[in-house]
């Protein structure tokens, strides 16, 4: 039986008592194994939660709100709130000056050893708060060197910006790119501030759409790693999207990730007041399996002041007002818990490894979802969790291929009704749910709708538990699997 944890925070607590290290190495990037990509790529991504699936079960990102002006419009935007490319809309950030974001990150990686990258995500345009930004990357730099430095850009001023950097070692873009076709960009965004002037229709979409090209390949050919985010517009943009993949990674971009359009009247939005929704979550996913390779899928649209793991914010413990609180930043706790990550990882892909020498005769891919706080293991309560990671499982193995939102429905031993709901939609099609722990009465009530829930695997990896869940289903005896 696997050590039992709840986080690897509280491992790396418990190997500063043990000494323990370890020189292994093993996970994926965005579904592809390390020796699918070139060893320097990889040893770039492995360790940033939005470059490399794996990663975001280890490593946390935390983002500085410096950058509160924008030089375009999108009509899924409202700039009252945080920048929607990147950002739930709907939530301020606390907007800070380079001095202070640099003070937070510093007491961010004093109290979590999971922090490797510090992105600068809005709430606005990274690029048109170019000063900002970059003293901020540089205060960042000379305090905490080996942190990661990442951007977002709507990329319209990008291409002024790529010598600086590149120089600066920001080794991480993104790049929000929308369309190719400048017809359809002229129904996302109805104007850009560009050279001194206000453009709009498609003569505004064409510069955009020649900036970011351009601005892409400059980065690319510099060594800098792009990921381009696409916001999924049904009937807007779904149908050029698969040419927005393949453009993009021809000229360079690492990773293409395709992200829901939130739209809701309440944020102010254009899209919002005119009714424009948003996709389903299949309808999402039919995308992104058509539009091509490399594509992200557990990317959690974070707040431009987000801090910790992907799919958890703790921006609220760092805010000004508690940064006098924060302790010194101790190097050795951050080494002690890479190594830690290290073990971890090894542990997980030889699991997994064994696990799939047990899959058995054919069966139909299904649907599993995972409870997780962390650390790759089944390690949240079923009534706890806000959202369930969804692995697809199959006779040729397992493959992580998105996140679904839920509501915690259980507080203090009560139940709320239209929580549990909501979790029942986000379980819709699954087979099967992974947990740390599940009462008698819910794990009744999933099984009426044919979802079969088990605490058997508590504590143990993800993907080499669902391999023997599915693997169990097929045996002489068992019910059979069916998606
Ligand atoms: Fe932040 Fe973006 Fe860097 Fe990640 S987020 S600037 S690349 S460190 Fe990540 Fe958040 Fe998705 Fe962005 S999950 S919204 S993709
Ligand atoms: Fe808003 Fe970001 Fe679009 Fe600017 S680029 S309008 S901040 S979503």
């Amino acid at each position: 039986m696997s050590q039992k944890i709840v986080a690897l925070s509280s491992i790396a607590r418990n190997v500063v008592r043990e000494g323990g290290s370890c020189n292994a190495s093993g996970g994926f990037a965005c579904g592809a194994s390390p020796d699918d990509i070139p060893k320097g790529l990889w040893r770039k991504v492995q360790d940033h939660p939005c470059y490399s699936e794996d990663a975001h079960h280890y490593f946390a990102r935390m983002h500085v709100a410096v950058a509160p002006a924008c030089n375009i419009q999108c009509h899924y935007c409202n700039r009252k709130f945080d920048c929607a490319s990147e950002s739930r809309p709907g939530v301020v950030s606390e907007k800070l000056t380079p001095e202070q974001a640099a003070r937070k990150v510093m007491a961010v990686a004093a109290d979590v050893p999971q922090l490797s990258v510090v992105g600068i995500a809005g709430p606005g345009d990274a690029l048109a708060n170019a000063d900002k930004t970059f003293r901020t990357f540089e205060l960042v730099k000379q305090a905490l060197p080996h942190l990661k430095l990442c951007l977002s850009t709507n990329g319209l001023a990008l291409p002024d910006h790529v010598e600086r950097i590149a120089d600066m070692g920001i080794d991480h873009v993104t790049i929000t790119i929308n369309m190719v076709d400048p017809e359809i960009g002229a129904k996302i965004y109805p104007w850009i501030f560009f050279r001194h002037r206000r453009w709009k229709g498609v003569d505004a979409t064409r510069i955009l759409h020649e900036r970011q090209m351009e601005g892409l390949e400059a980065l690319a050919t510099r060594g800098v790693l792009v990921k381009v985010n696409s916001v999924l517009i049904p009937g807007v943009n779904d149908e050029n999207l698969a040419e927005v993949n393949a453009t993009v990674r021809a000229k360079g971009a690492f990773l293409h990730n395709i992200m829901p359009l939130i739209s809701d009247p309440a944020h102010g939005t254009h899209y919002g007041a005119t009714g424009q929704r948003g996709p389903t979550a299949s309808e999402l996913r039919t995308v992104q399996d058509r539009a091509g390779s490399r594509q992200m899928r557990h990317c959690r649209q974070c707040r431009a002041d987000a801090v910790g793991l992907l799919g958890e914010d703790r921006g609220a413990e760092f805010t000004l007002d508690k940064l006098g609180e924060a302790k010194p930043y101790d190097p050795h706790q951050r080494e002690t818990y890479l190594a830690v990550v290290e073990r971890e990882r090894a542990d997980r892909q030889r699991a997994k490894e064994m696990a799939q020498m047990s899959l058995p005769v054919p069966n139909p891919p299904v649907l599993v979802a995972v409870a997780t706080k962390s650390g790759g293991r089944i390690n949240q309560h079923f009534g706890h969790a806000t959202e369930f990671q969804i692995y697809e499982v199959a006779l040729r193995g397992v493959r992580f291929v998105g996140h679904r939102r839920a509501d915690r429905f259980c507080a203090g031993g009560q139940g709320d009704e239209d929580a549990f709901a909501a979790t029942l939609r986000a379980l819709d099609g699954v087979s099967a749910l992974l947990c740390a722990k599940i009462g008698q009465r819910p794990r009744e009530r999933l099984a009426a709708i044919g979802i079969t829930a088990t605490d058997q695997f508590a504590f143990e990896y993800i993907e080499a538990s669902a391999i023997a869940w599915y693997a169990s289903q097929s045996r002489p005896g068992s019910a059979a699997v069916g998606a």
